[in-house]
Order: structure tokens, then C-alpha cells, then sequence
């Protein structure tokens, strides 16, 4: 299994709506990203700055990289664009984060 950490950016005032959407996640979504070998995921909100905290972990023959391309997936960030800071196609700006400290 490979871990993986980003951010990404909410827009201001929508941490609630952020978290309602989560609470009541598309079950073809997350039905899509265990499909794509992804076996954990978890979500952290720093609320003062709306950063989030992002953080998988993926099976290695994981194909997560073919999720962008997934109807299921452009409907979600299409739905998700009015809250995040997003690309021009409606992905999230994602911040990749380098492992500096690991502990078994
Ligand atoms: C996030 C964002 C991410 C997605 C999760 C489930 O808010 O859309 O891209 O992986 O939801």
C-alpha cells in the first residue's frame, strides 16, 4: 500500500456545505475510487485557513490517475467547482505534500 497527502483550497464560507456534501458522498463515487484501488481516504479541514488536508492510501497497482477521465468523477467535481478552488476542466487544485517524517 502507498500513501499519498495533498491539499486543496476551499472557497470562503462553504465549510459546512463542504461537509454536508461529504456526509451524503454519491455512492458511485466512492464505489469509483475503491475501483481504482484507492483503500483509504480521509479529509481534513484546517477552518482557519479553509485549507484541506488530504490523505490516500492506494493499493500499488492503483489506477487512480484514470479517475479525471471517469463520468462519475467530472459530475462530482462539476458539482463540488461552486466550493473548491478548481482547474479550468473543474478538478480541484491539488497541492501535492512530500513525506518528511515517517513512523511504523
Ligand atoms: C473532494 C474533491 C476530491 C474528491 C473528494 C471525494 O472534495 O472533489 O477531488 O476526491 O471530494
Amino acid at each position: 500500500m502507498e500513501e499519498i497527502a495533498f491539499t486543496m483550497q476551499l472557497r470562503p464560507g462553504v465549510q459546512a456545505e463542504y461537509q454536508r456534501r461529504h456526509d451524503e458522498i454519491w455512492p458511485e463515487l466512492t464505489a469509483a475510487l475503491h475501483e481504482a484501488g484507492i483503500r483509504e481516504y480521509s479529509i481534513y479541514l484546517n477552518p482557519a485557513t479553509d485549507t484541506l488536508f488530504a490523505v490516500q492510501r492506494r493499493l500499488p497497482e492503483h489506477t487512480a490517475d484514470q479517475l479525471p477521465s471517469l463520468p462519475i468523477m467530472q459530475r462530482w467535481w462539476a458539482y463540488m467547482a461552486d466550493l473548491m478552488l478548481t482547474n479550468p476542466d473543474n478538478s480541484p487544485v491539488v497541492t501535492p505534500l512530500e513525506r518528511v517524517f515517517y513512523q511504523a
